[in-house]
């Protein structure tokens, strides 16, 4: 496995890298996969959470991963290369959504074949955002995910989504509560980073907070991030 880089790279900023993100490639099978020669930082959560539009807007594009209103957009597993003159350096991927019902049992397990093989075997996996609509954070099914993913033993950055659906007394709820049930998770180990913050994909705000993490997770620089941030689940949020 490639471990997650502890060491920023000053000259690689995350911020230029994703200016010129390219689209790599789409894979319907985990055994199409381009090889793990890079770090890669995979969007999870249920369908219709908002993954492809929380990767477009941390991008500054509109239409690099495909967002839509109808559940189980995301049909496969799309990878995306951040890419210097030297080649390529990091992935973001984002993954089809789960608990979509309306999709065929066929369609519904292939998927959940391809994603549990995804999440739990990718060796060059260095930390996963699991997107979560705030208006119902962290349901049964993140749950799920998260008590699976955990033993994987990688960071991991829940990123309550659709925060301009709630005011903010209601957002800052919706964390407390996050924090609270991430803090008292029995598999929560003070070794590994997990982390939440807030962020609406229609007002585009709280990208900073998750480009923090990210960058640390690919060891990269970010304007202002002199070091990896320690434990930045306990800032609050910023909308
Ligand atoms: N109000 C609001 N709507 C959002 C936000 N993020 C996503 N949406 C909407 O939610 C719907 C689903 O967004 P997607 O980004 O396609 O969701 P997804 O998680 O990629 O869905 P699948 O690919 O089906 O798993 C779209 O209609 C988006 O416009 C947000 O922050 N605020
Ligand atoms: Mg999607």
């Amino acid at each position: 496995m490639i471990p997650p880089s502890t060491a920023l790279n000053p000259s690689r900023s995350l911020d230029r890298l994703l200016a010129e993100i390219q689209f790599l490639q789409s894979a319907a099978r985990f055994r199409e996969l381009p090889a793990p020669e890079v770090p890669e930082i995979a969007f999870a959560g249920r369908s219709n959470a908002g993954k492809s539009t929380a990767l477009n807007v941390l991008v500054n594009r509109r239409r690099l991963a495909f967002a839509s209103k109808t559940p189980g957009r995301t049909r496969l597993i799309n990878l995306f290369a951040l890419t210097d003159p030297e080649g390529e350096v990091g992935r973001l991927v984002d993954l089809p959504g789960y608990g979509y019902a309306a999709v065929d049992a066929t369609t519904q397990r292939l998927w959940k074949t391809e994603l549990s093989k995804y999440l739990g075997e990718r060796r060059n996996l260095a930390g996963l955002i699991l997107v979560t609509d705030i208006r119902h954070a962290l349901g049964p099914l993140d749950q799920q995910m998260l008590a699976w993913f955990a033993p994987r033993g990688l960071p991991i950055h829940v990123l309550l989504t659709k925060a301009d659906k709630l005011n903010r007394q209601e957002q800052n709820r919706a964390m407390s509560k996050v924090a609270a049930f991430l803090d008292a998770h029995p598999s929560r180990s003070p070794q590994i980073q997990w982390s939440h913050s807030c962020f609406s994909g229609l007002k585009r705000t709280g990208k900073e907070q998750v480009l923090d993490v990210m960058a640390a997770w690919l060891g990269l620089s970010r304007p202002g991030l002199a070091q990896i941030p320690s434990d930045p689940h306990v800032s609050g949020p910023t909308i």
